[in-house]
């Protein structure tokens, strides 16, 4: 239940971002530190891959129109979550917005620094459950070249960084206490790769959002305090310098028993047929 809440609310809270109180805020208990929930800050530089999803259109002025992060995979290729190009939280069929722009190479997002480069197709996967979550990414093809050097590469089945308790870390600009407060800025938070069996007995069998290990991985720490939230979905999760992971769901952000849930990037490639 807790889970279906959060879901539902976090649609909302991406279209009033600026709003000053949140729901969540009241139903979450105290997350202190919670990007990134408990994360630090981080200039894009270090992570020229990580990229914000803008439309100045859809979501106004703020934080220079970003709802969502993504990750370049390819020099016009970013990859984002399925869920970021739903028309419940784009108001409008990904195709009918006229100014779906990846901001490259700025960490500030009210700076100027970087790149603004429009999408010029969204391919959403169709296979996409919007309510088991399962499938959760979409392939944004880019009208310009990212600068070289902007691309990560993808780790395959098998690789040793999908390895329970591997380090990893979660970029994006997203909520960073869990009640609806946005840096503008990049942050980051180390996380591990938790075990499957882990994963499933915090979000076992049910209607909506359980654990599918072949589609999915979670990651976070035994007590809670990092993880990914609401605003980071769809940026990557990185492990032993491969991508990993894109945020997905999850219950709450940073809480004790409730690791945040990513799209597991080893299914991304046999379903697109890269792997
Ligand atoms: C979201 O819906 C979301 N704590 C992202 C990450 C997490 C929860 C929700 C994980 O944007």
């Amino acid at each position: 239940m807790r889970r279906r809440l959060a879901r539902a609310l976090v649609r909302p809270l991406v279209l009033a971002a600026a709003a000053a109180t949140t729901p969540l805020a009241s139903a979450s208990p105290a997350v202190a530190d919670s990007i990134v929930v408990g994360g630090f800050p981080v200039d894009v530089s270090q992570s020229p891959w990580t990229v914000a999803l803008s439309s100045r259109d859809l979501f106004g002025g703020t934080r220079a129109g970003q709802f969502c992060g993504g990750v370049a995979v390819g020099p016009s290729t970013v990859l984002t979550a399925a869920h970021c190009m739903d028309e419940s939280v784009l108001g409008a069929k990904p195709t009918q917005i006229r100014d779906l722009r990846v901001i490259a190479g700025r960490s500030e997002l009210l700076s100027d620094k970087g790149r603004e480069i429009p999408v010029s197709s969204v391919w959403v996967n169709p296979g996409y459950d919007g309510v088991g979550n399962s499938g959760d990414f979409a392939v944004l093809t880019l009208a310009e070249k990212l600068p070289s050097g902007s691309v990560i590469g993808m780790a395959r089945g098998g690789d040793p960084a999908y390895r329970a308790y591997t380090p990893a870390t979660v970029y994006g600009w997203g909520d960073t206490t869990g009640g609806g407060s946005y840096a503008g800025s990049l942050h980051a938070a180390r996380v591990h790769v938790l075990p499957d069996a882990l994963c499933e007995k915090a979000y076992p069998g049910g209607v909506s959002g359980s654990y599918h290990a072949g589609t999915m991985l979670c990651a976070g720490e035994e007590k809670g305090g990092r993880d990914a939230c609401q605003g980071d979905s769809g940026g990557p999760l990185v492990a032993q310098g491969r991508l990993i992971g894109l945020v997905s769901w999850g219950s709450g952000c940073g809480w004790a028993g409730s690791p945040g849930v990513y799209t597991r990037i080893s299914d991304v490639l046999r379903t697109l047929g890269w792997g």
